[in-house]
């Protein structure tokens, strides 16, 4: 083992299996000579039970389908490889961020948590972020989400809270949608969800792209140094690309023209070169600290604001290959937040707790025994050795004539993993001293559910507390029942009076008159507004081109651009070619919504065409950066747009503006309210 990013890659070569030249040959080996027949007595006779190569056609055809994951059934993966920058043996023994010059092996798992497999990418949801660190001590699974806080407190809640936003028990409606009455219900029954529901309908859930959007390990875990000392940590991941969001509109939009959006996103990128990073860092809380916060580190619905905790970066992430078959990766890939190394702990977190029992409880059934960790992209790259052995689809053929711990038989072996009373490299429990009742209580330091929701409204932007207005709205319209819309208002009159009449007005409601004071204090860091916009790096743009197009002029556009990082596309009415140019999309099969930002660049041709006009228009109505060449002025006046923030004209430095436009992500100044897009 040599420890490096490719150790892991080194370890599946011996398992991929290449069909080039090969010949068709049942499970067992046999060649075959026809799969295209039954066996059967005389051509037009029954099929006969003997067929083994159609019974085992068709049996392995009707197994074809595991379990899906209850929760984060929908996701799409990456290898990458993770590298800290300094050593962190102040803290941590964990060896793969004490030595700078390791490139530890990943695989992270993006997700949506409530739809099906099958479901769409773009849907107002959590994403999961799951890394899962092949350390040369054992494999490390940073299972978290792109949100830093969970709807409840206690894992005891979790099936109730995960039954009440999947679809209806009784007609399996909606799919992949929070916006339903049981949701609802259970929010307004448990207002420890309020300040989750503020990031479940603020736009976190509607990221951009997984590449853009921030993860985090929600609870607070703690890492132990090689003298047993603990240090509290909560773990951030910072895309480098900023983070980013879509809005709600396009959002719609864009499950009908592509429910693959976010997977193909980073499918694409990662084939292009373009391997998106994560920043990671962490809020270190020394034990000694423990209760001097307003809420408690152990309550999975509160964050730590970075202005009172800064946040360390301590390392970077890049993803750098796709996998090369989705079921056996992707699908079979089994995190789990008890996989720890030494130097890294859990805290009395109960969320955090019930989740060490169930990610291995769940791989039993959906990956069929206990011999999963077996499977090659869930395998650690550091040798096992145990004597925990048999069990279905068992691949390793164990030699010893023992198998218990001790014995003499075997050399004592495996034996235990202090070497000469070295504890370097062996798991050691936090020796936390515990003491207390049996009982079934929360903690009084939980309680306080609207402090942080308030903190998080008070954090954003103007436009960022209109979105969240909105869906509040949009949500809660789904609502049938009025009763539980009624009661919802009423928890949001204490996180903020405005916020809840501004819903309450939507609804046909009245906001109740007295609610908890707003506390007036804000985290900065909590709003998009204030991501890095510098960069147009791995930004789409579509130029809608026809065949007045001035290609000299376009192709200078799109080579400035690409060379900042921009994907440029050519959209035509027709594909083939326009003039001398190649046509990248048919304008009848594309939509702007598949795009950061239109450059109109078309001759008169296109100002009578519904499609340019609706794709100039979704763009503005969005937020897109649009730039006009001189002759697609006249599409952009048929647009009829009602202003032209972001809309960048002819002139001096025409790419210098177009990019610092569409570097800005969206225009949110537009006033878009009246506009029908
Ligand atoms: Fe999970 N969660 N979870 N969860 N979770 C699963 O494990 C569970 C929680 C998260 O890409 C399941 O293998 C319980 C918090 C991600 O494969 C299951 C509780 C956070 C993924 C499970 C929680 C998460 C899962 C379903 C409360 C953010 C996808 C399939 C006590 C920090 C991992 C599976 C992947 C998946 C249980 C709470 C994130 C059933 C009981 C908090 C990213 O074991």
């Amino acid at each position: 083992m040599t420890n490096d990013a490719d150790d892991k890659q080194r370890q599946l070569e011996q398992y991929r299996v290449d069909m080039e030249g090969s010949r068709l040959t049942t499970d067992q080996g046999v060649r075959v000579d026809d799969t295209d027949n039954s066996l059967s007595v005389g051509e037009r006779g029954p099929t006969l039970l003997e067929d083994f190569h159609l019974r085992e056609k068709i049996t392995r055809f009707d197994h074809e389908r595991i379990p899906e994951r209850v929760v984060h059934a929908r996701g799409s993966g990456a290898y990458g490889f993770f590298q800290v920058y300094e050593s962190l043996a102040e803290y941590t023994c964990a060896d793969f961020l004490c030595d700078p010059s390791l490139r530890t092996p990943t695989f992270v798992r993006f997700s949506t948590v409530a739809g099906s497999r099958g479901s769409a990418d773009t849907v107002r949801d959590v994403r999961g972020f799951a890394t899962k660190f092949y350390t040369r001590q054992g494999n490390y699974d940073l299972v978290g989400n792109n949100m830093p806080v969970f709807p409840i407190q206690d894992g005891i809640k979790f099936l109730d809270f995960v039954h009440a936003v999947k679809p209806e028990p009784h007609n399996e409606i909606p799919q992949a949608q929070s916006a339903h009455d049981t949701l609802y219900d259970f929010v307004q029954m448990q207002p420890e969800t309020m300040h989750f529901l503020m990031w479940l309908n603020s736009d976190r859930a509607i990221p951009r792209s997984f590449r853009m959007m921030q993860g985090f390990g929600v609870h607070t875990f703690r890492f132990v140094n090689a003298e047993g000392r603990g240090t509290f940590v909560k773990f951030h991941w910072k895309p480098t690309l900023g983070t980013h969001s879509l809005v709600w509109d396009e959002v719609l939009r864009i499950q009908g023209n592509d429910p693959d959006f976010n997977r193909r996103d980073l499918w694409e990128a990662i084939e292009r070169g373009a391997y998106p990073e994560w920043e990671l860092g962490v809020q270190l809380v020394p034990e000694s600290d423990e209760h001097n916060f307003d809420f408690d580190l152990l309550d999975a619905t509160k964050i730590i604001p970075e202005e009172v905790v800064p946040v360390r970066p301590i390392g970077k992430m890049t993803l750098n290959r796709n996998p090369e078959n989705f079921f056996a990766e992707t699908e079979q890939v089994a995190f789990c937040t008890a996989n720890v190394v030494p130097g890294i702990d859990f805290t009395n977190d109960p969320l955090l707790q019930a989740r060490n029992f169930s990610y291995l409880d769940t791989q039993l059934i959906r990956l069929g025994g206990p011999n999963f960790p077996q499977i090659p992209i869930n395998r650690p790259v550091a040798p096992v050795h145990n004597d925990q052995r048999d069990g279905y689809h068992q691949h390793m053929i164990h030699q010893s004539r023992t198998s218990y711990t001790k014995n003499s038989i075997s050399g004592g072996c495996p034996m235990s993993g202090i070497v000469s009373g070295d504890m370097s490299g062996v798991f050691k429990h936090y020796t936390e001293r515990v003491d207390g009742n049996k009982i079934r209580k929360r903690s009084p330091s939980f309680e306080d559910h609207y402090g942080q929701a308030t903190l998080f409204w008070n954090s954003l932007a103007d436009w960022e507390k209109e979105h969240l207005v909105a869906a509040l709205k949009f949500e809660l319209g789904h609502v049938e029942r009025r009763y539980i819309k009624e009661k919802v208002v009423e928890h949001l009159v204490h996180v903020d009076h405005g916020l809840a009449s501004q819903v309450a007005e939507g609804l046909g409601l009245t906001a109740p008159p007295t609610g908890t004071p707003n506390h007036g204090r804000s985290s900065p860091a909590l709003s998009q507004a204030n991501a890095p916009r510098d960069s147009i790096a791995t930004r789409k743009i579509a130029f809608l081109i026809d065949d007045g197009s001035d290609a000299g002029e376009v192709g200078s556009v799109r080579d400035a651009l690409q060379s900042r990082g921009a994907i440029c596309e050519l959209v035509a009415p027709h594909e083939g070619t326009a003039g001398s140019l190649t046509v990248d999309r048919q304008l009848s099969a594309s939509s702007s919504v598949l795009y950061d930002a239109v450059l109109l660049a078309a001759g008169e041709g296109l100002t009578g065409d519904g499609y340019a006009l609706t794709f100039v228009r979704e763009a503005f109505k969005h937020g897109k950066a649009i730039a006009v060449l001189e002759n697609g002025r006249p599409l952009l006046d048929a647009a009829g747009l009602p202003g032209r923030q972001g809309v960048v004209e002819p002139g001096d430095g025409f790419v210098d503006r177009f990019t610092a436009a569409v570097a800005a992500h969206r225009h949110y100044d537009r006033d878009v309210a009246g506009f029908p897009a």
